[in-house]
């Protein structure tokens, strides 16, 4: 609804931006790929290369040209450290997919169109619009499985949209949702309610989940999670007893303290109950461009703790570190300090947890470059900013969302508008920066002699010709006249529809075994650390309340607040908080409050509603445009404050790494 702001926001950058003694200047591009490129070969130089950093953002999801060429730059400065939103989002579901199936983008998604039971683990389909579950129309989707006799299960701290429009929703204390999960198992083995059905023959590991589950009973977890054991029983075994039903969880179940095994455990109970690979299950998509199997043949699959992050030994995924360990690399002196930083597609200030430490460390860089549409709490600190062309202006194919929905389809959407001759697609600086920075690895390689093989254009729309050709319902599988390349969807207009989604296993499992594997080691390693959390919480008294996030439908996280429809309106960066905490603090519907963590504090007026669980608040993420120096002009006017200002970078998930945005302990009382 607001593309059309963006495209016009005379904010919006269209040339490169140099920071000077003058202040911000334009240059040539020519010009800033020089600078630029010098000035990260400088301190690689001087420091080597794992001195240069590098974050990719959400946007590079949402960007052909970032998805095909984006690897460009870690490959040509061969960093270790090398961060994206990934840590902060999905990366629990990625390593699940990695020790489970084999490869970290085998993720399975609901069939959502053909479940009679859905549960949802901290997901709100209904704001977020579906993820890890891509699909037009989610509110429409749900009702549908309503409509046919089905159930939609929700649980969650807030009573959400989604849950709202459930038939059934459960508070949960947040964090706990691992013990939820396991008490469910629990019950399932209990009763024989466990069927492998079709997975049998070719999966590992069931005496293994079993004996795990035996830990934690429905009665012992009930008290900490904050459910009864009879519900838990109940839905346990309604689940079970559903032919078609699936458990989904999403973001509010990976950012957490055991966001890890909270994936493990959701693909586990999926497994046990026979719902995965199933029609109305949790199923695996098969794509017109088949990602995963691109991914594996360049040799990434994916990968484990390689390696570890330089002062806090936090784990490599994917040949990335977590950002929970960025701003620390970044301000701790030593060998092998982050010296210099290129950002792409992102506001880390505003996204990664204790964001201000990160602000703080920024300033002491001996070299930045950012490639963003704009001026931003992250982008100011940058000596160049190379602003790419945006989604009006380039062509579009959604490469890595359609690997994620819930039905298999493909469009491609050419640009709308033609770019001003003198902007840049990302994906061309990527090629020009990788290029003056000498272009190496596989990546580079495989790319440059898949294309050059086939004598196309290294373009990003090449790349997806090639891609469609190479799938599975490709020209070069099926006669050339049926099978899909870039100028027949171009032609179809609207896309094309290759139908409702197939049963892959166990074709498609890619572990060393050819089996899928339902207890990995690192999870039943990580089993200890949840017990010792269970009889802590068990015994402990509640004290402070325990933060979470929210989204919001007119939001995207840090960066649409420039559009003023979208902004307008009652400030919606509020404390939530129950009728109870706020009577209890003395604190009245739109007072102002000011929240304590570990690491900062913030002040936003608080909204006092019972959606919100007992002992629990919630501040939405993504705001925070007081900052100096940023150059949004709307943003400014509605700025709110960052709930990063109080996540705490050192509270995240040991197991994978993840960084934890829900139970950060705060205190709130009133303002002065
Ligand atoms: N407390 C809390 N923190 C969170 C979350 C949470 O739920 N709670 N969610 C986390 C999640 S899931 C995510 S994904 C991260 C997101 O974290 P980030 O990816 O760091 O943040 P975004 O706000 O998505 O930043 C998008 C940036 O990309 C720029 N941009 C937009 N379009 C383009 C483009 O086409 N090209 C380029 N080059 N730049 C573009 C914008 O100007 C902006 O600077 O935040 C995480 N942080
Ligand atoms: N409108 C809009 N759409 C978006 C975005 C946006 O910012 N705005 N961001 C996009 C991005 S980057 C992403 S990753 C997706 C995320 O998509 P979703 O995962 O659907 O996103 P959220 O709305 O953050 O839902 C997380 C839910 O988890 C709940 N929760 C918090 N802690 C816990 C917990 O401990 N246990 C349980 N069970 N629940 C918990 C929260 O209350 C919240 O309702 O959305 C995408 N879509
Ligand atoms: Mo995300």
């Amino acid at each position: 609804m607001a593309l059309k702001d963006i495209h016009e926001d005379p904010n919006r950058l269209r040339r490169p931006q140099k920071r000077t003694d003058r202040g911000w200047v334009e240059v040539e591009w020519e010009q800033a790929f020089d600078e630029v490129a010098a000035g990260l070969a400088q301190v690689r130089e001087r420091h080597g290369r794992h001195s240069v950093a590098i974050y990719q953002g959400n946007p590079s999801v949402h960007s052909v040209g970032v998805l095909t060429f984006g690897q460009l730059l870690p490959a040509a400065i061969r960093t270790r450290n090398n961060y994206s939103a990934t840590s902060a989002d999905q990366l629990p579901h990625m390593l699940a997919a990695l020790q489970m199936f084999g490869n970290q983008l085998r993720m399975p998604v609901p069939d959502i169109d053909h479940t009679d039971l859905l549960l949802v683990f901290g997901g709100n389909p209904l704001v977020s619009n579906g993820s890890i579950m891509t699909a037009p129309d989610l509110k429409g989707r749900l009702r549908s499985i309503r409509d046919r006799g089905g159930r939609v299960v929700v649980f969650d701290p807030r009573r959400t949209q989604t849950a709202r429009a459930a038939d059934e929703h459960h508070f949960v204390t947040p964090g706990t949702d691992a013990l939820v999960l396991l008490a469910m198992l629990h019950t399932i083995f209990k009763e024989g309610l466990d069927d492998l059905g079709r997975l049998g023959p070719f999966t590992d590991g069931l005496s293994e989940v079993r004996a795990a589950a035996s830990r934690f009973s429905p009665d012992r977890v009930a008290g900490i999670v904050g459910i009864e054991a009879n519900d838990l029983r109940r839905v346990a075994r309604e689940f079970a007893r559903t032919e078609r039903a699936a458990c989904y969880g999403r973001i509010g179940v990976c950012t957490q303290e055991f966001g890890g095994l909270c994936a493990w455990l959701l693909n586990v109970l999926n497994a046990v109950t026979g719902h995965l690979d199933r029609r109305g299950g949790m199923m695996f998509t098969t794509p017109a461009v088949d990602i995963v199997r691109a991914a594996s043949q360049m040799g990434r699959k994916g990968a484990f703790g390689r390696y570890r992050s330089r002062v806090r030994g936090l784990p490599e995924f994917g040949g990335e570190l977590p950002v929970s360990s960025l701003a620390e690399d970044m301000d701790t002196p030593g060998e092998g300090q982050i010296r210099a930083l290129v950002t792409s597609c992102g506001n880390p200030v505003l996204s990664i947890p204790n964001g201000a430490r990160l602000e703080r460390a920024l300033g002491d860089l001996e070299f930045m470059v950012s490639i963003d549409i704009y001026r931003n709490e992250t982008t100011r600190h940058a000596n160049y900013i190379l602003p790419p062309t945006w989604a009006l202006e380039r062509d579009h194919y959604d490469l890595a969302f359609y690997a994620l929905a819930v039905r298999n389809v493909a469009r491609y959407s050419e640009a709308v508008f033609e770019r001003d001759p003198d902007q840049r697609h990302d994906w061309e600086i990527y090629l020009e920066l990788a290029t003056r920075l000498g272009l190496q690895g596989p990546i580079a390689r495989h790319l440059r002699g898949a294309l050059r093989a086939t004598g196309r254009k290294v373009t990003p729309r090449g790349v997806v010709d090639l891609g469609l050709r190479l799938g599975p319902y490709g020209a070069f599988g099926f006669a050339e006249r049926r099978g899909l390349t870039v100028k027949k969807l171009v032609q179809s207009r609207h896309g094309v529809d290759l139908g409702a989604l197939q049963p892959r296993l166990p074709e498609a499992l890619e572990t060393d075994s050819g089996r899928l594997q339902l207890a990995p080691p690192v999870y039943l390693d990580d089993l200890d650390r949840l017990e010792d959390f269970a009889t802590e919480r068990a015994s402990r008294a509640a004290g402070a309340l325990s933060l979470i996030g929210r989204r919001d439908l007119r939001s995207n996280n840090s960066w649409m607040h420039n559009s003023n429809r979208l902004v307008k309106g009652k400030p919606r960066c509020t404390l939530l908080m129950n009728p109870g905490d706020a009577g209890a603090r003395g604190l009245a519907d739109g007072q102002r409050v000011r929240v304590d963590s570990r690491v900062g504090r913030v002040e936003a007026p608080v909204e006092v509603s019972d959606d919100i669980m007992p002992g629990v608040v919630s501040l939405p993420h993504g705001w925070g445009h007081h900052r100096e120096g940023i150059a949004l002009d709307v943003a400014r006017e509605h700025a709110g404050v960052s709930v990063n200002d109080l996540t705490d970078e050192a509270y995240c998930d040991t197991l994978s790494g993840n960084a934890c945005f829900s139970a950060v302990p705060v205190t709130v009382e009133a303002a002065e």
